[in-house]
C-alpha cells in the first residue's frame, strides 16, 4: 500500500510511517458495559504467519476468501506464545537496527481472520463501532472487504465506525498485524516483545442518541465534607446518583455531602449517565488531588505511596491477562499492604482500573511510551525530541487520558518511561494539563522537572534520598526542591531480595515530601517452558537479549509471593507496634493516611521457648490516622522458667473486607521478655586415638580430625565454608564498568578455597584441629580452629576463625557446612521463619518453632541462586541430628551443594542428591539491590574479622 508519510524523501508503508494511524475514531472514555448491546469477538480466529510485511498479499481481507486451511489462534493472544515464532526479550536494546522510523524487512506479520453473525436481537437502528483494546504493534483492519484503517499504540484502544458495513450474517473481520512498526521505537519497554491481538476485540452497538465521550469531575472538599459532581458529555443527557439524590443535567455542577474516595476507604457511588439513546453506568469516587506546600495531598491529607510497578504478565499468555488474574494481582497487593500501582510502562487493561477503584489503590497511569534504546547512542534521533514524532506522542497521551479519565483511582498521569528529554514530552504534558487540570503529571527522565508536578527518580540510593528529603540534593533548578518526591522505581526485586527496604521506609516517614515509592516490579516475567520450567531472555535462542533481568518481581511467575513480597508487606505495614516486653507496654502508631484503627482487632500471644502458651484480645482505641495509642499488655503468664519468653502482638482485620477475610494479619511485632539459659557446655570425655580413628564420646573422626559420624549417623565433610551461589544482586549491573561483588569474590577465589591441615591435637577433654583455609594465588587466609568436646552423649563444636591478610572484599558467608544422609525429610527449628531471611531482608522473620520439609525450605528463584537461610537459630532438628546453639546462627539446608546451585541456570538443573547439605553460619553478607540500585548498606556487610561459632550436636530421638 502507498505510504502517507515522507521521511528522508522516501515514501514509507503505513507500518513504518511515523503517523499513529488513520481511519479510527477519536479516543473517548472507556466503559465495559452500557445498555447498548455488545458482541465480543474474542475466541478462535484463523491465522497465517508471514516472514515479512508483504510476503502475502492482502487478498485474505477480501470478502469470500477461503481461510479454512489456516490454523486457529486464540484472540486475545500473542502468536509467539501459540507456536508461531518465538518471544524475544531485551531490556533497553532495540532488537533491530536503530534507524527510525524504518524497521527490518524480516517483520513477522500475522493475518487474523474471523467471521461472525450478528445476534438475532441486534438492533437494526443506529450504528456500530469495532473496538480493539490492544494490538502489538501495528494493525490494519478490514470489515467485509472494506479497509477501515490502521493503527499503532499497542496498549491503547482504537475504534472504528462500522455500522453501514455490517450484515446480519457472515461478516468477515480481517486484521493484519506487523510485529515491527515505527511504533516499536516508542515501545522499548523492558519486557518480552510479544506481537498479536492481545486484548479483546468488541463490536459495540451505537444507538441513535448514544453517549459519546464524557468526563466525570468528582471532587471532595474535606473541610465541608462535600462532593462536587459535574459530568461533561459530548452528548447531553442526565446524570443520576440515586444514593445521593442527585439528578442533574450533564454539564451541571451539583454539591452534596458525601463520603470521599481514598485508596484506604474506596467509597464509590453508583450513578448513571443517560442520553436519549443510552444508559451508561458510572461508579463515582469523590476525591481531590493537589500539591500543597510541596506535598501531594488527597482530600487535604498527605499520602504515602507503598507502591509497586505492575507490568501485565501471565506466564502462559504474556500480556493477554484475564480478569481473574487482574483481580488476583490486586487482592495480593491489598493483602500485602500495597496501596499504589504505577502501570509500568503503558496503560493496563481498562478493567484493571475498575478493580483499583473498587478495591482501593492509588494509580499512576503511564502512557505507552519508552524510547530507552536511544541511550545507547546518547539519545541521537530520540523520537521524544523530534517534532515529526510529536503527533504520535500526543496520540498516545490522548488515548491514555481519554480512555482512563473517569477512574477515581488514577491520581497521576505519567508521560511514559525512559525517553530522555524532549519537546514531544513537553507537548504531551501541556496537552494533558489542559485536558485534565485536576490530576498531577509525572515523568522521571528529566531532572529539571520542567514538565512535571513531582520530582521522581529511580534507584536513587538511601543517602541521596535523604539529601532530597533535607533539600540538600545537588543539581537541578531550585524549583525542584519545592516539589514532592517519589521513587517511581526502587528496590529492584530481582532474585533474592530486595534488601534495604526498611531504611527507605524510615526516610519516607521522616520527610513529608518524600512520598514513598514503587518497588520494581510486581511479577517475574518467566514464560512457562517445557524444559526450563520458566524461560527468560536467551532461552529462545534470541539475540541480543538481557537474560533473567526480566525476572525481577515480588511474585514468582505463577504468582506465588516471593520472600521479597513478604518482607515488603512487613516494612510498609500501616500500623507500627512497638514496646517493652518486660514491662508489657505498647505504643501503637496508626500509619494510615485516612483510616482510623477501628477496622482492626489486636491480639496478643505469649510464647515460651517459641511455642504459644496463652493468647488474648488487646483492646486498642480507635486511633486516628497519624496518631498513636499507649496500651498495656496483661501480666506475663509465666516467668522465670529459664526458657526464652516473648509476646507476639498482631493487628488483624476485625471484619471481612472485599480483599481479605476477618483475621487477616495486617501488622505485627514481637517483644522479647526473657532470654533463655545459655548453652550447656559438655566436657570431660577425653579423645582416644585408635589406629586410624579418633573417638570422642559418641563421635568418630579420621586421623586428620575430620568428623565421620555421631553414633550411627554418618556426617560428611564438615568444614569451614565462605561461599554462596551469587545472587542477582551480587552479580550487579552488567552495564556498569566496575566489577560486581560476585566478580570480585571469584577473583579472590572464594569459590575455590583450599583447606590445609596444620595440627590435630588430642587434649585432656578436647580434640583440637587447626587449619588454614585460603584461596590459591593469594596470601589471604582464614586461620580456623575446630575444638571438639563431649559429655559422653553430646558433642560441642567451637569454631574460631582469625583472618590473615588485608581482605579486599566482604565474605559471602562465614560458617560450617556438612552433609547428612538423605536429602529429603523434615526440618524443625526454633528460630526465624517461616521464610528465608538475610541480614537486610529479615524484617518479616518471626521467631518461633517452625517445621518444613527440605524441598519447601528452598526458595525457587527462576534463576537459581543463594536462598533459603533461616536466622536466629536456637535449635534445629534435621536428618537425625539435633543442633543446639546460643549464637543464633543462620541455618541453610539443601538437597544439593552450593556449587551445584551456583552452576544452575534454571530450576530443573537442580535435582536432589542423596546428601542433605547443611550450612550453619555465624554471619551472612546482606543482599542489597545492586542488580539495579544500591548495594548492601554498611551495617549488613560481612567483613572478615575474628569470629566464633559454637553448637552442640546430638542425635534426635527417633
Ligand atoms: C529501569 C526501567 O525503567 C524499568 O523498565 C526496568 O528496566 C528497570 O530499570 C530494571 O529492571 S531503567 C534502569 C536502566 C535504571
Amino acid at each position: 500500500m502507498p505510504g502517507r508519510g515522507l521521511m528522508e524523501g522516501m515514501e514509507l508503508p503505513h507500518h513504518e510511517d511515523v503517523s499513529p494511524g488513520s481511519g479510527s475514531l477519536p479516543p473517548r472514555a472507556w466503559y465495559a458495559a452500557s445498555d447498548a448491546p455488545t458482541l465480543p469477538l474474542d475466541g478462535t480466529w484463523r491465522f497465517r504467519l508471514s516472514p515479512t510485511a508483504d510476503a502475502a498479499d492482502e487478498s485474505f481481507a477480501a470478502d469470500g476468501f477461503d481461510a479454512r486451511a489456516w490454523e486457529g489462534i486464540a484472540v486475545p493472544g500473542h502468536w509467539v506464545l501459540q507456536g508461531h515464532g518465538t518471544p524475544h526479550y531485551t531490556n533497553q536494546l532495540y532488537p533491530f537496527p536503530v534507524d527510525p522510523p524504518r524497521v527490518p524487512t524480516e517483520n513477522p506479520t500475522g493475518d487474523h481472520l474471523r467471521t461472525f453473525d450478528l445476534p438475532a436481537d441486534w438492533p437494526s437502528d443506529g450504528g456500530a463501532t469495532l473496538r480493539f483494546d490492544g494490538v502489538e504493534s501495528c494493525a490494519r483492519v478490514w470489515l467485509n472487504g472494506t479497509p477501515l484503517g490502521d493503527f499503532k499504540g499497542s496498549r491503547l484502544p482504537h475504534e472504528f465506525a462500522v455500522g453501514p458495513l455490517l450484515r446480519p450474517e457472515g461478516n468477515v473481520l480481517a486484521v493484519r498485524v506487523h510485529q515491527w512498526s515505527s511504533g516499536s521505537y516508542l515501545e522499548d519497554q523492558d519486557q518480552w516483545w510479544l506481537p498479536g491481538i492481545f486484548r479483546g476485540v468488541t463490536l459495540l452497538h451505537r444507538p441513535e442518541g448514544c453517549a459519546g465521550d464524557y468526563f466525570v469531575h468528582a471532587s471532595y472538599d474535606h473541610r465541608a465534607g462535600t462532593g462536587t459532581l459535574r459530568v461533561d458529555s459530548d452528548v447531553p443527557g442526565r446524570v443520576t446518583v440515586p444514593e445521593l439524590g442527585v439528578d442533574a443535567a450533564t454539564g451541571e455542577t451539583v454539591a452534596v455531602p458525601v463520603r470521599p474516595w481514598t485508596a484506604e476507604t474506596p467509597r464509590l457511588y453508583d450513578a448513571v449517565l443517560a442520553t436519549s439513546g443510552e444508559r451508561v453506568p458510572l461508579r463515582v469516587g469523590f476525591r481531590t488531588v493537589a500539591v500543597e506546600d510541596g506535598v501531594i495531598k488527597v482530600n487535604g491529607r498527605r499520602i504515602l505511596f507503598r507502591g509497586v510497578n505492575r507490568h501485565e504478565f501471565h506466564p502462559d499468555t504474556g500480556r493477554a491477562v484475564d480478569l481473574h488474574t487482574m483481580r488476583t494481582d490486586l487482592l495480593l497487593m491489598k493483602r500485602h499492604n500495597i496501596n499504589a500501582v504505577r502501570t509500568s510502562h503503558y496503560p493496563p487493561h481498562p478493567a484493571f482500573l475498575d478493580l483499583c477503584n473498587e478495591l482501593g489503590l492509588w494509580v499512576i497511569d503511564e502512557c505507552d511510551l519508552e524510547t530507552h534504546g536511544f541511550t545507547v547512542q546518547q539519545w541521537r534521533g530520540n523520537p521524544a525530541d523530534d517534532d515529526r514524532w510529536t503527533p504520535a506522542l500526543l496520540d498516545r497521551a490522548a488515548r491514555t487520558v481519554e480512555r482512563d479519565k473517569n477512574h477515581a483511582s488514577v491520581i497521576v498521569w505519567s508521560l511514559g518511561n525512559e525517553c530522555g528529554t524532549g519537546r514531544g514530552l513537553t507537548a504531551m504534558a501541556e496537552w494533558i494539563r489542559a485536558r485534565d487540570p485536576d490530576r498531577l503529571v509525572h515523568y522521571e527522565g528529566d531532572r529539571s522537572c520542567a514538565d512535571t508536578d513531582l520530582y521522581s527518580r529511580m534507584y536513587a540510593d538511601h543517602a541521596e534520598v535523604e539529601r532530597i528529603g533535607r533539600g540538600t540534593d545537588a543539581g537541578g533548578p531550585d524549583s525542584r526542591r519545592q516539589l514532592p518526591f517519589i521513587l517511581c522505581e526502587y528496590a529492584h526485586a530481582m532474585g533474592n531480595g530486595p534488601g534495604g527496604l526498611g531504611e527507605y521506609q524510615r526516610l519516607f516517614e521522616t520527610y513529608a515530601h518524600l512520598q514513598g515509592g514503587f518497588v520494581w516490579e510486581w511479577i517475574d516475567h518467566g514464560l512457562t517452558h517445557p524444559a526450563y520450567d520458566y524461560a527468560y531472555g536467551g532461552d529462545f535462542g534470541e539475540q541480543p537479549h538481557d537474560g533473567n533481568f526480566v525476572c525481577d518481581g515480588l511474585l514468582f511467575p505463577d504468582r506465588t509471593p516471593s520472600p521479597g513480597l513478604i518482607e515488603y508487606k512487613k516494612v510498609i505495614e500501616p500500623v507500627r507496634i512497638e514496646g517493652e516486653g518486660r514491662e508489657g507496654t505498647l505504643r501503637i502508631t496508626n500509619l494510615h493516611d485516612f483510616a482510623d484503627l477501628s477496622h482492626l482487632a489486636f491480639t496478643w500471644s505469649y510464647e515460651v521457648a517459641g511455642e504459644g502458651v496463652a493468647d488474648g484480645v488487646l483492646p486498642v482505641p480507635a486511633t486516628g490516622p497519624g496518631e498513636h495509642a499507649e496500651v498495656k499488655l496483661p501480666p506475663a503468664p509465666t516467668r522465670g522458667s529459664g526458657a526464652e519468653t516473648q509476646w507476639t502482638v498482631r493487628a488483624v482485620l476485625a471484619d471481612d473486607t472485599p480483599w481479605a477475610q476477618r483475621g487477616h494479619v495486617v501488622a505485627w511485632a514481637q517483644l522479647p521478655v526473657e532470654t533463655g539459659t545459655v548453652l550447656p557446655v559438655p566436657g570431660g570425655t577425653p579423645p582416644v586415638r585408635d589406629g586410624g580413628r579418633i573417638t570422642l564420646g559418641p563421635a568418630s573422626f579420621d586421623a586428620h580430625g575430620t568428623l565421620l559420624s555421631l553414633g550411627d549417623l554418618p556426617i560428611r565433610d564438615l568444614r569451614l565454608d565462605v561461599w554462596r551461589a551469587p545472587t542477582d544482586n551480587d552479580n550487579g549491573m552488567p552495564w556498569r564498568p566496575e566489577p560486581s561483588l560476585a566478580t570480585r569474590w571469584r577473583k579472590v577465589g572464594l569459590d575455590r578455597m583450599r583447606h590445609r591441615l596444620d595440627a590435630v591435637e588430642l587434649g585432656d577433654g578436647s580434640l583440637t584441629v587447626r587449619t588454614r583455609v585460603a584461596p590459591a594465588a593469594s596470601d589471604l587466609g582464614l586461620s580456623t580452629e575446630y575444638r571438639w568436646q563431649s559429655d559422653g552423649s553430646r558433642l560441642l563444636l567451637t569454631v574460631r576463625v582469625t583472618p590473615e591478610g588485608e581482605w579486599p572484599v566482604p565474605l559471602p558467608r562465614l560458617g560450617i557446612r556438612f552433609g547428612l544422609p538423605g536429602a529429603h525429610g523434615r526440618v524443625r527449628w526454633f528460630g526465624g521463619g517461616p521464610g528465608e531471611a538475610y541480614p537486610d531482608t529479615r524484617a518479616a522473620s518471626l521467631l518461633g518453632v517452625w517445621e518444613s520439609d527440605v524441598a519447601a525450605l528452598q526458595t525457587p528463584y527462576v534463576r537459581p541462586q543463594e536462598n533459603g537461610a533461616r536466622p536466629d537459630i536456637r535449635w534445629a532438628e534435621l536428618g537425625g541430628l539435633r543442633i543446639d546453639t546460643d549464637h543464633a546462627p543462620w541455618l541453610t539446608a539443601r538437597p544439593w551443594t552450593t556449587e551445584q546451585l551456583d552452576a544452575a541456570a534454571h530450576r530443573p538443573d537442580l535435582t536432589p542428591g542423596d546428601t542433605l547439605w547443611v550450612n550453619l553460619d555465624v554471619g551472612q553478607h546482606g543482599i542489597g539491590t545492586q542488580s539495579c540500585g544500591p548495594g548492601v548498606l554498611p551495617p549488613y556487610e560481612l567483613h572478615a574479622a575474628p569470629s566464633s561459632l559454637s553448637c552442640v550436636f546430638s542425635l534426635t530421638t527417633p
